[in-house]
């Protein structure tokens, strides 16, 4: 699917409202989270709409490679040094607030698990 007027990631890949891109492709945009939970968080995102990881993969399941594959030069270029995590949330009851596919890239402190 294009753009869904509703949805504030779609304004936010079309520069409708302001978002901190630290990346962007034809197809993808990195973004910082408004909150971070980490020194480092940052969203990539697929430039098409989607509701979830699964909805994207259905529709061009290359795709959700190419989110990680921003995901890990984003690391890169953050300094992480190969240690980060990558999170989809995936339904309300995951903890999922917006609804467009988005990859969370967390790094730059300890990380526990299981996450909350
Ligand atoms: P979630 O997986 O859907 O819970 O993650 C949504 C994230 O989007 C969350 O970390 C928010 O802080 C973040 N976010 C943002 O960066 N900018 C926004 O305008 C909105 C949410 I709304």
């Amino acid at each position: 699917m294009a753009a869904d007027p509703d949805c504030i990631f779609c304004k936010i890949v079309a520069g409708e409202i302001p978002g901190e891109v630290v990346q962007r492709s034809d197809d993808a945009v990195a973004f910082r989270d408004l909150n971070p939970a980490a020194p480092t968080h940052v969203l990539v995102v697929p430039v098409d709409h989607a509701e979830n990881a699964a909805a994207t993969a259905a529709a061009d399941p290359a795709l959700v490679g190419r989110l990680v594959s921003v995901a890990a030069q984003v690391a890169d270029a953050e300094g992480l040094g190969g240690d980060y995590r990558l999170v989809l949330n995936t339904g309300a009851g995951s903890g999922q607030s917006v609804f467009h596919t988005h990859l969370h890239l967390l790094g730059g402190r300890p990380m526990t698990w299981p996450p909350g």
